[in-house]
């Protein structure tokens, strides 16, 4: 497994990266299915659930701040990748326009091509979680989730669905795709959170 496409950490990084986890050269893909080819004009995010319904554009959230991140992206197949350079929205910026009930304790990510994936709210709501439409200065490419992706560091990727579509707000915890499929409900890599016991 090391070698051409892993290196062991450098001592710098070491503290960085999760156990368990090798430095991936490049920016790794990984997807479970065909990507779907959804073009700016066409793209839209609904909320639904246990909040008030709403629908955004692309238009929608480029008329909102757009911000840079720095985050470090962790898989559960063990590749991490470090600084990775980001633009787009965040998430608390995105939700000031959205009413949530009082008892919208989880939300399902929804992505076109049916992908979901699970988030207790106070993980969806941090202020270092953002929509991202642009990697390394450029627009994203549809492999990596363009034009629009969810990133949560704090999480292993899986939790990062690209071509995000829809926030449904419950009150019940549910269990996305990866979820129902043995990874474990919230996915800390520190805690090395991969599988569900
Ligand atoms: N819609 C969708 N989002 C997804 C996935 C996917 O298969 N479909 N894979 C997840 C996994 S397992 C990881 S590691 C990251 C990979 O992002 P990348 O392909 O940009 O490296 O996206 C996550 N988001
Ligand atoms: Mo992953």
């Amino acid at each position: 497994m090391l070698g051409k496409f892993f290196q062991k950490p450098e001592a710098a990084e070491s503290d960085r990266v999760p156990p368990g986890q090798y430095l991936a050269k490049g920016f790794p893909v990984l997807t479970y299915g065909e990507d779907p080819q959804i073009s700016t004009e066409e793209w839209q995010i609904k909320v639904w659930g246990k909040a008030k319904a709403i629908t955004f554009t692309w238009g929608d959230l480029m008329a909102m701040p757009q911000s840079n991140f720095t985050a470090d992206f962790h898989c559960v197949t063990h590749w991490s990748k470090l600084d990775v350079q980001w633009t787009g929205i965040k998430v608390t910026d995105f939700m000031s326009q959205v009413e949530l009930e009082p008892n919208a304790f989880y939300v399902m990510e929804h992505s076109y091509g049916g992908y979901t994936t699970n988030l207790a709210i106070a993980d969806f709501l941090r202020e270092e979680n953002f929509f991202a439409h642009t990697v390394f200065g450029e627009p994203l490419t549809i492999e990596h989730g363009g034009p629009m992706r969810l990133v949560v560091p704090h999480l292993y990727a899986w939790k990062s669905a690209k071509w995000i579509n829809g926030l449904e707000f419950l009150e019940q915890e549910d269990l996305g795709f990866w979820e129902r499929n043995g990874y474990h409900r919230r996915g800390e890599p520190w805690a090395e959170e991969r599988y569900s016991s």
